[in-house]
């Protein structure tokens, strides 16, 4: 077993990019099924106010964010590589970020919630359910709009092009083996493929849906199922690991054992407090004690999150 235990819901399109992660690295792991909306009280039991899926926890630690969560995957877990070497790892990294952002949110997600896919995802369910997840997810994005679905179907058409262009004749789009730049695209064309009456757009490109196939058959490593109260019991009775990257990178005149909050930059605005214990070039980290999960340590990329003295 690896200790990992992922917190997540099966239709969420960043909870499969890591389900696929932990697949290609042959990982035992747990999963706890979270709420889709707030309120999740056993979600920030755990992150102390993040409230974005999926997250991971190891014990007493709390990893928010996916790219934050592969790179600890990716530490304690080195084979087979999220890296190959015949490709260069900022490239990696940068087109899967780019993933992350442009090609979910102004691609993948823009054309997904057009009236055609609301109606196929809320097939059934019962209107109040489905007002009510419009409204969690309005609030989340704090005011800001969708892109349209006309904007979001021809941005995907392009980006499409793209990674049918850099596929080429290549199993996987930077290398012959798995990176995690194939994750990171696989999840947003994933969330569309499950909308049957949109995912004809897939195939206006050659190259993308016999590539999704491949990316899928990785799976998603074995898996067990946890209860949250089982997990806010087990960070309880379990003490946070020693620090690893003690090389601290002051960006913000805040030094480490000040009370600070960190929040995302993008959207789902909830600030966690705590007391920061790293600030390393890549990420963040706070203590912070919880009624029911007992003393906690959540980490945060750097890249993406807002750091702030708490008042
Ligand atoms: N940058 C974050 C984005 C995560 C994200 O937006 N996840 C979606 C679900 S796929 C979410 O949190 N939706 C709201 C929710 O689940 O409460 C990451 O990489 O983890």
């Amino acid at each position: 077993m690896s200790g990992i235990i992922l917190h997540h819901y099966q239709t969420s399109p960043f909870s499969e990019k890591v389900r696929l992660v932990l697949g290609y690295k042959g990982l035992a792991w747990q999963s706890v099924m979270i709420p889709q909306i707030m309120p999740k009280p056993d979600v920030v039991a755990l992150t102390g106010g993040y409230r974005r899926t999926p997250f991971m926890q190891i014990g007493a630690d709390i990893y928010c964010d996916t790219a934050l969560i592969c790179d600890e995957i990716e530490r304690r877990f080195p084979s087979p590589s999220l890296y190959p070497s015949d490709a260069p790892r900022g490239l990696i990294d940068t087109v899967a970020q780019w993933a992350d952002t442009t090609l979910f949110w102004s691609g993948a997600i823009g054309y997904a919630f057009q009236s055609k896919g609301l109606a196929f995802i809320f097939d059934g369910v019962p209107s109040e359910v489905a007002k009510a997840f419009g409204a969690d997810r309005a609030a989340m994005r704090g005011g800001a709009p969708r892109t349209p679905a006309p904007d979001s179907a021809a941005a995907l058409r392009v980006f499409l092009r793209r990674i049918d262009d850099m596929l080429g004749d290549k199993p996987f789009v930077l290398s012959s083996a798995p990176s995690l730049a194939d994750f990171s695209i696989f999840h947003p064309l994933w969330f569309v493929r499950r909308i049957t009456p949109l995912a004809d757009i897939l195939a206006s490109v050659d190259r993308v849906l016999p590539w999704m196939d491949r990316v899928a058959a990785l799976g998603h490593g074995s898996m067990t199922k946890l209860s949250s109260a089982d997990a806010i019991d087990l960070a309880r009775t379990v003490s946070p690991a020693a620090v690893t990257n003690q090389i601290f990178q002051d960006e913000h005149g805040i030094a480490l054992g000040e009370r600070v909050n960190i929040t995302p930059l993008d959207y789902a605005f909830d600030p966690v407090v705590g007391e920061l214990v790293t600030a390393n070039s890549n990420e963040y980290a706070v203590r912070r004690t919880d009624e029911r999960a007992g003393t906690v340590v959540v980490h945060f990329p750097r890249v993406g999150y807002r750091l702030q003295r708490a008042e």
